[in-house]
């Protein structure tokens, strides 16, 4: 059980800028944003970069830095950047997994060059700052920033030294000038796996993951020992290139940032770096679920949600984060919560509606007595009876009205009947409508009833219809019969010869229109003849008009009968269209029904028997909770956690076991897989005693919820005993009062005594690494490494890194001055050759123990040579034979010949250029 711990106050967040890397840096400030409430979105504010165009432009963040592919001619600059191997390629997408690439991609001479890029961070974090000047300056306020990017991808994971070299120097300007304190966290999202497992099954299809996390967490090491008895420097080669050519990018304040292009680190740059471990199975490909939530969700949700609380909490959080100076410990987070899935309930009650509504509009015609005698209905399963139904009610439509109350039924047919009477009318006036008028007929009554009562519209009209259709059908059939008769077209020549009353109509229309032709073209040629205008008679003309006018009216009075005809016709085809027209309309309800059937039985199961997910738990609910509540009672009473448990639609006790199962996992090994100390007998006692010095593992838990739920919140079932300090419990009235969260943070250190670390650098030992980049970088894992300037020539040799030195050209050492416990010059001079006393007086110079000389400056080369990564087993490796050594002490070979042979040995084997200096001797100098 965990110990009573008093209630800290709320606070808003500290001002927080975050900037997000590559692909999983944006998206886990995407999950940021999702997570800060709205009221707070204003403490935040966010900073993508990234080399893919495609992902800044998917993103919502607005302030964003595109590295593009630099134009310069890559192939003329790679030798002017040690970083990048003579094989490296550049793709067009990102930086496609390599870190180097990454890395030359921010610290380039184009545009925008790294002084550009430096400003722009600057820019940002400064106007960020001064943005939130006012709530600064209160007392005890801090500003936080946070770099968030994958350890094992090319463009966060190549960029992150470098990015973290200009926010140190930008937050430490922060703190320097404005006597404020300038918080920078890490969040490094790194492959994990199973300690001890063949590289071959490791997760993923990607070795260089895994080669790439490893030269990142080595990366990380370094930053985190720096200033460490020496400063680490970190330079900035497109620097020299852009200053020598084209003189941009020289601001003042970069200029300040740097000593001789290059940052220096005077200690560890973070006050905590977060490990988060990512399973590359589970994370591509098809998206898996874990429990409730997706794994990719899980993930992010559990840093965005330690982000916030970082953010919220910052104050309490300065007591046991890294003294920025002395702490080189990592960290890891785990969040967890406990929920009442409220929101699901609700969606419950919602879709119970639905589906009621659904189905009494699908089976308004159950109810009547022959509705099942019906043929259709002769099959057994569900979908066909449902289907038929539809069926039947779109042809027995004053089935709807069965279903209800007589008086509501008459109600409703009143109401219709009103509306279909005023745009159709009854007798003739059907003649006169349109379809059009049908379908706003139909709209309307859909709008004041609904669907199922519209093939009951149809019919009525259907009948109105068919009351006028006879009458109508006589009316042409009279008027096409009489004109025949009239015209004598029975023997007329060409149009004589047909019987049906359509075919006689058509002719007859041509027969009149051929007729008003003629008959104008006629009157167009006629002269007036002397008749014309004689009162009694008629002229040629007269007769030419009468017989013009006779057509007219014989061909206008036709196709009113045809008009009226066809245009019961025509309502008649709609109304049939219109019925199937309902059909496939209630087909589709019929459909939306199924589905929602579905997510009911779905959201049943799944809020009775709730998948539990590794970050998220949802509580059962009841069945008293499905039965008949309101979605207006859900939304008004059931407000918090405390009523659900109130009354009994969730286990009190299950809900505190659900507290302690969540609480508890904050503290269970596997969920930091990450930061899991190593077995002890494999760690060396350096190792340990830094491990005690930085105090050893430390956990601190933070726990909030709604301040409702203050007195259904209990924890008597913890099993695990933890001490007061390492846990903080928070309420207020801002936080969700349907869930309870938990933020856990380890910190341990120092890096090297993590079991995960310690993995990988086996795995590159033992030669696994360059075996899972076989098929990508030709089997050496070397090339993850995008700082070679931080190691040793093992791993600079692989990028050929070609670097000119001065030495100083050593001058002869004399045996007069050795001190070795040896009696006779002969045995002296023996063991001097055997002892490495060459090298040892190369590399040390004066400053070796065993050389005794006050006469010469001479220093030893060990300092030049660090510089480019060569130490002392190196320079042991490339000395030249013991005989030639030998043969110079018997004064056969001359000094500045084996001298000579390393300056060869270091040029061929190392690639490295010496330039000797001459020393001056002591009496030279005093001369
Ligand atoms: N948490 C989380 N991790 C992710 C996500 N997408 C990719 N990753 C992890 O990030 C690593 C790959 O790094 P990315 O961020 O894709 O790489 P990048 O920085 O964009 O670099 P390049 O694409 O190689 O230029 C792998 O370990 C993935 O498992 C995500 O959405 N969330
Ligand atoms: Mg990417």
């Amino acid at each position: 059980m965990i110990p009573h711990c008093p209630l800290m106050a709320v606070q808003d967040p500290l001002p927080t800028f975050l900037i997000g890397v590559g692909e999983a840096g944006i998206e886990i400030l995407e999950s940021v944003k999702d997570v800060v409430p709205e009221e707070e979105a204003e403490n935040f504010d966010y900073f993508a970069i990234d080399s893919q165009n495609e992902f800044l432009n998917k993103s919502s963040i607005e302030k964003q830095l595109y590295l593009q592919q630099p134009d310069t001619l890559v192939e003329r600059q790679k030798e002017r950047f040690p970083f990048l191997a003579e094989d490296v390629n550049f793709g067009v997408k990102g930086a496609e997994r390599q870190r180097p690439v990454g890395r030359f991609k921010l610290d380039n001479p184009d545009q925008p060059s790294f002084s550009d890029n430096f400003d722009t961070l600057e820019n940002h974090i400064r106007r960020f700052r001064q943005e939130h000047n006012s709530d600064l300056i209160q007392q005890n306020k801090h500003i936080n920033i946070i770099l968030v990017n994958s350890l094992s991808g090319g463009t966060g994971s190549g960029t992150y030294p470098l990015l973290t070299a200009i926010i140190h120097y930008l937050a430490e300007k922060i703190r320097d000038n404005n006597q404020m304190f300038a918080y920078f966290a890490g969040f490094g999202i790194v492959s994990e796996f199973d300690v001890g497992r063949e590289v071959k099954d490791l997760p993923g299809d990607d070795g260089r993951y895994y080669a790439n996390s490893y030269a990142a967490l080595r990366d990380l090491q370094r930053l985190l020992n720096s200033g460490d008895g020496e400063n680490l420097r970190l330079p900035v080669h497109s620097r020299r290139i852009t200053k020598d050519s084209e003189g941009h990018g020289t601001s003042d304040s970069i200029e300040q940032a740097l000593e001789e292009n290059a940052f220096e680190f005077e200690f560890p740059p973070f006050n905590d770096y977060f490990l988060v471990g990512v399973d590359e199975d589970l994370i591509h490909g098809e998206r898996s679920f874990v429990g409730n939530e997706r794994y990719d969700q899980v993930v992010d949700n559990q840093v965005a949600e330690s982000i916030y609380t970082l953010a919220k909490h910052g104050q309490a959080m300065e007591n046991i984060s890294g003294e920025s100076d002395e702490d080189s410990r990592v960290g890891t987070i785990i969040e967890t919560e406990v929920r009442v899935p409220h929101e699901k309930l609700v969606d419950y009650h919602e879709t119970k509606q639905k589906i009621e509504r659904l189905e009494t509009l699908l089976f308004a015609g159950q109810g009547s007595p022959d509705f099942f005698d019906t043929d259709d209905l002769e099959s057994d399963s569900d979908l066909n009876e449902e289907l038929s139904t539809i069926k039947y009610l779109v042809r027995n439509p004053t089935e709807v009205f069965e279903t209800m109350e007589k008086e509501r039924a008459d109600e409703k047919k009143d109401d219709i009947e009103e509306q279909i009477d005023s745009t159709f009318g009854g007798g003739l006036n059907v003649v006169n409508r349109t379809p059009e008028d049908l379908n706003d007929l139909i709209e309307n009554v859909e709008e004041s009833h609904d669907l199922r009562v519209i093939p009951y519209v149809l019919d009525e009209v259907e009948k109105r219809i068919n009351e006028q259709e006879p009458t109508v059908r006589q009316n042409r059939e009279d008027t096409v019969n009489d004109m025949w008769k009239h015209y004598e077209l029975s023997s007329h020549p060409e149009y004589g010869d047909v019987s049906s009353v359509t075919q006689r109509m058509r002719n007859l229309q041509d027969f009149l229109r051929e007729q008003i032709e003629e008959t104008r073209e006629e009157l167009e040629t006629a002269d007036e003849s002397w008749w014309d205008g004689k009162p009694g008679f008629r002229g040629t003309r007269e007769k030419l008009e009468d017989r013009l006018s006779d057509r007219k009216e014989a061909l206008e009075k036709l196709q009113e009968a045809i008009n009226d005809y066809e245009s019961v016709q025509a309502l008649d085809e709609a109304i049939s269209e219109k019925r199937s027209d309902i059909e496939r309309r209630l087909k589709k309800k019929k459909r939306d029904l199924d589905d929602a059937r579905d997510a009911l039985n779905r959201l049943e199961e799944e809020l009775t028997e709730p998948l539990s997910g590794r970050r998220l738990a949802e509580m059962p609910i009841t069945e008293e909770a499905f039965e008949d509540v309101s979605v207006d009672k859900l939304n008004n009473e059931f407000t918090d956690i405390k009523a659900y448990l109130n009354e009994g639609w969730v286990d009190h006790d299950d809900f505190k076991s659900a507290l302690a199962r969540r609480f508890e996992r904050g503290y269970e090994d596997e969920e930091k897989l990450v930061l899991q100390v190593a077995e002890w007998e494999d760690i060396n006692d350096e190792i340990a005693d830094q491990y005690r010095a930085l105090g050893g593992e430390e956990t601190m838990t933070y726990i909030e919820y709604n301040e409702v739920n203050e007195e259904v919140v209990e924890f008597d079932k913890v099993q695990i005993g933890v001490s007061e300090s390492s846990f903080n419990r928070f309420t207020d009235d801002r936080h969700d009062p349907f869930g309870v969260k938990f933020v856990t943070f380890v910190r341990t250190g120092p890096i090297e005594i993590l079991q995960h670390y310690r993995q990988l650098q086996k795995y590159a030992e033992e030669g696994d690494l360059d075996e899972l980049v076989e098929r990508r970088w030709g089997g050496d894992h070397r090339l993850a490494f995008a700082y070679p300037e931080w190691y040793g020539r093992d791993i600079q040799r692989r990028f050929n890194v070609s670097q000119t030195i001065e030495l100083p050209f050593p001058p002869e050492p004399d045996l007069e001055f050795v001190e070795l416990d040896v009696e006779n010059q002969g045995e002296l001079k023996h063991e001097f050759v055997k002892r490495n006393g060459v090298v040892s007086y190369l590399y040390q110079g004066a400053k070796w123990e065993n050389y005794r000389d006050g006469s010469t400056e001479f220093n030893g080369w060990k300092s030049k040579l660090d510089e480019v990564g060569i130490g002392w087993p190196y320079l042991q490796e490339l000395s030249p034979p013991p005989e030639d050594k030998r043969h110079w002490l018997v004064g056969n070979v001359e000094w500045d010949e084996i001298v000579n042979e390393y300056k060869i040995a270091l040029e061929d084997q190392e690639g490295v250029k010496v330039e000797f200096m001459e020393m001056e001797t002591k009496d030279e100098a005093t001369e």
